[in-house]
């Protein structure tokens, strides 16, 4: 029996130094001290032993129990001070990764901001839009071949005995006579940002993007206002140093009408992929036409207004140092792209 017990302590002793985990250990504490473990099924087998034997066998079982108990013990100390993890309270920790405002997001913004320090209201009209004031109120009659221009999206066939039919709308043009018909008696200074929707794709043109339409009618507006409002945005927004023109234009909606461009930021106005010829038309602009006042019902001859309807990606490419040379990186979802701006 003697033999017996020094051989399972033996036996215990070399697992207890190889374990390299506490719950490897008591597994082993288990299986040796445990209350159905070896030891204890040895101290049950003392009744078989003469009584003279039995006192002895019975110490030396205990003597092993309580060695066994504290190399266990030792063991545990070791393996968790050496799972313990020291730090350094004193390194900077590691920072969370910010995200931030899209580009367009931050255009709308600064956009937003420039108008209304000069009395500019900004208003929102719906996206899915009736083709009546996408187009008929605009002075572009049912079948009228201008509207080919602006290949648009139609949300719906069912045609409605007034407004036509639904359609994404193909510019902030469309919150014109809406706006109109909500003053009713002018002034009015309106922005208008949203989205818009077109079936193009290309270096300038996306299938969704956004404008911003400004409406201003009151009485006596001339081309005059129309020229220093953009102006005063193109300094605000570009810097003093970069160059606009206008250039004469046939919108239905405005008479008379120009487009506007700016000297191109990417090229320096040399001439590039984006471009072409070192200018890039940023939107079209114009005096309201008496039809669409009419339409909006204001009496053209009480009075006039102007109009002017940018695209926000084009303006936010062009602005200074910006340099994004192809609209679709806006909406590349690809952040090594957007983190650059
Ligand atoms: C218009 O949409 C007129 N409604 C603008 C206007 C408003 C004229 C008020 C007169 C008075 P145009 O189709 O040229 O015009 O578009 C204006 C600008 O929107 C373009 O110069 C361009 O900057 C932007 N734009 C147009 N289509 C796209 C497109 N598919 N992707 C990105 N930007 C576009």
């Amino acid at each position: 029996m003697r033999e017996e017990i020094i051989s399972l302590k033996n036996e215990a002793i070399a697992q207890i130094m190889e374990t390299s985990s506490i719950s490897e250990l008591e597994n082993l504490r288990i299986i040796y001290s445990g209350r159905n473990g070896k030891l204890t099924s040895l101290i049950k087998k003392l009744k078989e032993f003469p009584k003279d034997k039995r006192k002895q066998v019975g110490i030396l079982i205990n003597e092993t129990k309580n060695s066994l108990n504290q190399i266990i013990s030792s063991q545990k100390n070791k393996l968790s001070s050496s799972s313990r993890k020291w730090f350094d309270p004193t390194i900077p920790g590691i920072k969370p990764k910010l995200g931030n405002l899209h580009l367009v997001t931050k255009a709308i913004r600064e956009i937003s901001l420039i108008f209304e320090k000069i009395g500019f209201v900004r208003v929102r009209y719906p996206e899915v839009e009736w083709g009546y004031f996408a187009f008929e109120a605009l002075n572009m009659p049912k079948t009228h071949p201008a509207r080919d221009e602006w290949e648009t999206f139609f949300v719906d066939s069912k045609l409605n005995s007034k407004f036509g039919q639904t359609v994404l709308t193909p510019h902030t043009s469309s919150g014109q006579v809406r706006e109109m018909l909500r003053v009713k008696t002018p002034p009015i200074r309106m922005i208008n940002i949203a989205k818009c929707y077109r079936r193009q794709s290309d270096v300038s043109h996306t299938q969704m993007f956004h404008q911003f339409e400004g409406l201003v009618i009151d009485k006596d507006i001339s081309i005059i206002n129309l020229k220093g409002t953009l102006d005063y945005f193109a300094k605000n927004f570009f810097g003093n140093k970069r160059k606009t023109r206008l250039r004469p234009y046939d919108f239905r909606f405005t008479e008379p009408s120009f487009e506007v461009d700016i000297s191109c930021d990417i090229c320096n106005g040399k001439g590039c992929k984006l471009c072409k010829e070192g200018w890039l038309e940023l939107g079209g602009a114009g005096m309201v036409h008496p039809n669409v006042l009419k339409a909006g019902k204001i009496d053209p001859k009480k009075y006039s207004g102007f109009a002017f309807g940018w695209g926000v990606e084009r303006t936010y490419m062009m602005k200074s140092g910006i340099k994004i040379p192809d609209i679709r990186f806006l909406y590349s979802s690809d952040l090594n792209i957007l983190k650059q701006y």
